[in-house]
């Protein structure tokens, strides 16, 4: 009798449980999101996931580059922890991820789209993934039965992929966790047949600092390679060249329609110096827009479907990139740095009935922290050695008075590709304190005052209290997260 009774409970309470459709994009800054203010573009479908829930506006990447940001959010730990330091180390899946306990709990799991962690993926009941970092057009996927290829735009493909498997699995009794993981709108950023000419004869604004020359910077700022003035390859990222191998013909038509007048044009220009690096800038901008206007496509499609099949009263949508992105800030492409554009992440969640409609959240929040929310969400353990903490009290309104006053980062890859110097840092909710260690140079930025990172008030001496203060709290944020993988901050090499 009881036995019953403890069953029936055990199966209402699984059927409660909420499903979890997380849209994982691949280089997508928050301030390419107009419901983050964005003044370059507009992305009304993912605003739609904004105004239904909750926007974080202070969340960011323990390590900004997409391996380790994948492997934090399996395993909730921080890249020393769960050994991907880099994109170039494989993820060891023996470790314990959120996912495999998630599957464990009752969960139907999938992964669709990019996985980039080099073993196969652990923990799904269904996995179809790109190979590496895959590619845009005609691309390849691997699932239980291997690789194999297929025919259209990965942004389009990956969306009638994951609406497929809804459908299929709309009806089952388990709750389940999608993981659907764009491409897009990462490098080379290759825009869909669709939207080619979007932007064509308009101006995208400029950021403040695309002249940037980093003198104000530390000296890894000047030997960087991911300037728009140096960096950008003509042929391959700014596609003033032949379109690409694998376009079909079709698909070359549209392409070659798209890209040839403005190329005749750019050579008769013969444009040099500031004026070339406005251009080049506005080509980029233009087609990582476009492919984010797939993305918000995509996110529109799932949302929709979500409603009429009635699946949205239980499902729980999170929007959210592996890290942010230079959009020609402080004269960049690419990410790496614990400058705030590539540190911030896009975090936008939809709980129904739980999160305030068109609320929004400024506690400091970190992708160590998603594992534990999963799993916090699915009512399973959270294992104690996972290093964030579940945001569904945030997720609620709640105001945790015990909520961490600053956010951890360590960044590893060196010198290849783009020649960014490691370095570690603390970021409180105004103070943001950073040490390139290879080259002993340190940097400390009043974020209020300077939220362009441009004064480093390390040896300001009105700032003494602050940096003793900053340095204090990296110490003990690199004891608290145990890592010992870089010089001390005290005792090490002489600041
Ligand atoms: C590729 C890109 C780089 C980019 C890394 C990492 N070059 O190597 O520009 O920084 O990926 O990106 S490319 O010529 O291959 O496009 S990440 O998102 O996977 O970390
Ligand atoms: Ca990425």
């Amino acid at each position: 009798m009881l036995a019953a009774a403890i069953l029936a409970a055990t199966v209402s309470q699984a059927a409660q449980r909420p499903n979890i459709v997380f849209i994982f994009s691949d280089d997508h800054a928050a301030h390419a999101i107009s419901a983050y203010g964005s003044v370059i573009n507009k992305t009304p479908n993912i605003d739609r996931i904004a105004e239904g829930g909750m926007l974080f506006r202070n969340c960011f990447v323990g390590d900004s580059l997409c391996a380790p940001s994948r492997a934090t959010v399996l395993t909730g730990k921080h890249s020393h922890e769960n050994g991907v330091i880099d994109n170039v180390k494989k993820f060891d899946a023996t470790q314990e991820t959120f996912i495999r306990i998630l599957q464990k709990s009752g969960y139907l799991t999938a992964i669709i789209g990019k996985y980039h962690l080099k073993s196969d993926p652990v923990g799904f009941d269904y996995y179809d993934i790109l190979p590496g970092q895959g590619v845009y057009y005609n691309p390849d996927f691997i699932n239980k039965d291997g690789q194999y290829h297929t025919h259209g735009y990965v942004t389009d493909i990956i969306t009638k992929k994951s609406l497929d498997w809804l459908k299929q699995h709309r009806n089952d009794k388990k709750p389940f966790m999608l993981m659907m993981q764009h491409k897009a709108p990462h490098r080379p950023w290759q825009p869909g047949p669709k939207y080619l000419n979007l932007y064509r004869g308009e101006t995208i604004p400029e950021p403040v600092d695309l002249f940037d020359d980093w003198t104000e910077r530390n000296t890894g700022a000047q030997q960087q390679e991911m300037s728009v003035r140096k960096n950008l390859i003509l042929d391959y990222d700014l596609k003033i060249g032949p379109a690409p191998q694998r376009l079909d013909e079709q698909q070359k038509k549209v392409w070659d329609a798209a890209y040839q007048p403005q190329n005749e044009w750019f050579k008769s220009a013969n444009l040099k110096g500031d004026d070339q690096v406005r251009y080049k800038y506005q080509r980029y901008i233009k087609d990582y827009l476009r492919c984010i206007a797939s993305i918000d496509e995509s996110v529109g499609e799932v949302l929709d479907y979500l409603k009429q099949s009635g699946l949205d009263k239980n499902t729980i949508v999170i929007y959210n990139s592996d890290q942010g992105f230079f959009l020609g800030d402080y004269g960049w492409f690419d990410k790496r740095w614990m400058y705030e554009p590539s540190l911030r992440t896009p975090l936008i969640v939809k709980w129904p009935g739980v999160t305030k409609p068109g609320s929004v959240n400024t506690d400091l929040v970190q992708n160590i922290d998603f594992a534990e929310t999963f799993l916090d969400i699915a009512g399973a353990k959270i294992p104690s050695d996972m290093q964030g903490r579940s945001i569904v009290p945030l997720l609620k309104g709640e105001h945790p008075t015990d909520w961490r006053r600053s956010i951890y980062y360590h960044y590893y890859e060196y010198p290849q590709p783009h020649h960014v110097p490691p370095q570690y840092g603390v970021r409180t909710d105004r103070f943001k304190l950073v040490r390139y260690y290879t080259i002993n140079e340190w940097e400390l930025f009043d974020l209020k005052a300077d939220p362009r990172e441009r004064h480093n008030l390390f040896n300001d001496s009105g700032y003494q209290v602050t940096k003793d203060h900053m340095l204090q709290l990296l110490e003990a944020d690199r004891e608290y997260y145990k890592d010992d993988t870089a010089p001390p901050v005290f005792g090490g090499p002489s600041r």
